[in-house]
């Protein structure tokens, strides 16, 4: 469904006015409407949801923070736009994946409140780190867009973003790096981008459950297990399975390869230069791994976020997979 209403422009809201937290990275969160957002993100999220028209066949690919937001862009920009980019013609080959598909609030609507998206080939994709309550009303209102939620479990996300922080502040990585029990207790207090992160998942959960078609939910542990598996999975969500002939060239498994972890941290695009003028894309490839944990997070700080785990999702049928591997990490 396209919206024909003519944009509005929004004024900036009184983020002076909202509950602030600042984080040890010296990020500014303020709440609204129960969300912790980055300062500078809450205009273009706002704009976005106001002023974003969404068009048949759109797919937004949200997430938390350090969920698997790059490897689900990049997978959904193979399997959808694979007649345009097969994997040995990929624009991945050459440029990180979230160049190659743009942030509703760190791209598109960061500097402008009513981007011109027309020009952008369909299936047109976009990332976000929004709520569902915070996704564009277009998108929201619409049958016919897609929404691909990847979902990874708290511990290992918690450790991935203390960690891509302190390899992106300039001298983090040889200082002393700030304690993380202050850090740890405001995660568990729901203080955390775009958090509670109990709400986020909850929020993407239940429209999952309500209109499946419409949300596809993933578990970042399970893709880890089953790649070639959730290829398919996506692809029959976007409405394109493989066809038979794509079967016998085995393009899904090409494109789970051209997406895995090992084949991007080596592509020369995502070893060097910057994303967001702030971020080494190298830090985008970390360790890609689950249960990679339990080399920073004492069992105390585990049992923490199981009880949170048990208290926040109890009876609501999703399994967050924090138990899956509890080791020093597997690939
Ligand atoms: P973002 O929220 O800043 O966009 P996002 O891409 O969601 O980051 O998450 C990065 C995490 O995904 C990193 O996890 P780690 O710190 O535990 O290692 C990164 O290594 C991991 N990652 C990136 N690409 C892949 C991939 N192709 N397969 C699996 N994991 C990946």
């Amino acid at each position: 469904m396209e919206k024909t209403e003519s944009p509005k422009t929004l004024s900036s809201p009184a983020t002076d006015l909202l509950e602030r937290e600042e984080n040890w990275d010296n990020q500014i969160l303020v709440k609204y409407e129960g969300t912790w957002y980055v300062d500078f993100t809450l205009q273009p999220l706002l704009s976005a949801r106001t002023n974003f028209r969404a068009k048949d066949g759109d797919v937004i690919v949200a997430s938390l923070p350090k969920s698997g937001t790059t490897w689900l862009v990049a997978l959904a920009l193979s399997i959808a736009k694979r007649g345009l980019y097969p994997p040995g013609q990929s624009p991945l080959l050459t440029a990180h994946p979230q160049e190659v598909v743009g942030s509703l609030e760190f791209n598109h609507y960061l500097k402008h409140d009513n981007p011109d998206l027309e020009g952008i080939p369909s299936p047109r994709i976009f990332s976000t780190h929004a709520p569902h309550v915070m996704l564009p009303d277009s998108v929201r209102e619409s049958d016919n867009c897609r929404i691909i939620y990847i979902c990874r479990n708290p511990l290992d996300r918690f450790v991935s973003v203390r960690q891509f922080l302190l390899a992106n502040l300039v001298g983090m990585e040889e200082a002393a790096p700030p304690a993380i029990d202050q850090e740890f207790d405001k995660f568990c207090r729901g203080i955390d981008v775009c958090g509670p992160f109990w709400e986020h998942i909850l929020g993407y959960w239940k429209e999952h459950l309500e209109n499946p078609r419409k949300v596809l939910f993933i578990h970042y542990e399970e893709m880890k297990e089953d790649p070639v598996g959730h290829v398919n999975k996506i692809a029959e969500f976007l409405g394109c399975p493989f066809t038979a002939e794509e079967e016998k060239q085995g393009m899904a498994e090409e494109i789970a390869k051209l997406c895995s972890f090992e084949t991007l941290k080596n592509i020369e695009a995502n070893k060097q230069g910057y994303l967001h003028a702030t971020f080494k894309k190298s830090t985008f490839f970390r360790e890609g791994k689950v249960g990679n944990w339990s080399n920073y997070l004492s069992p105390k700080m585990a049992e923490d976020i199981e009880k949170i785990i048990e208290a926040k999702f109890k009876g609501t049928g999703i399994n967050i997979k924090t138990k899956f591997h509890t080791n020093k990490g597997t690939d």
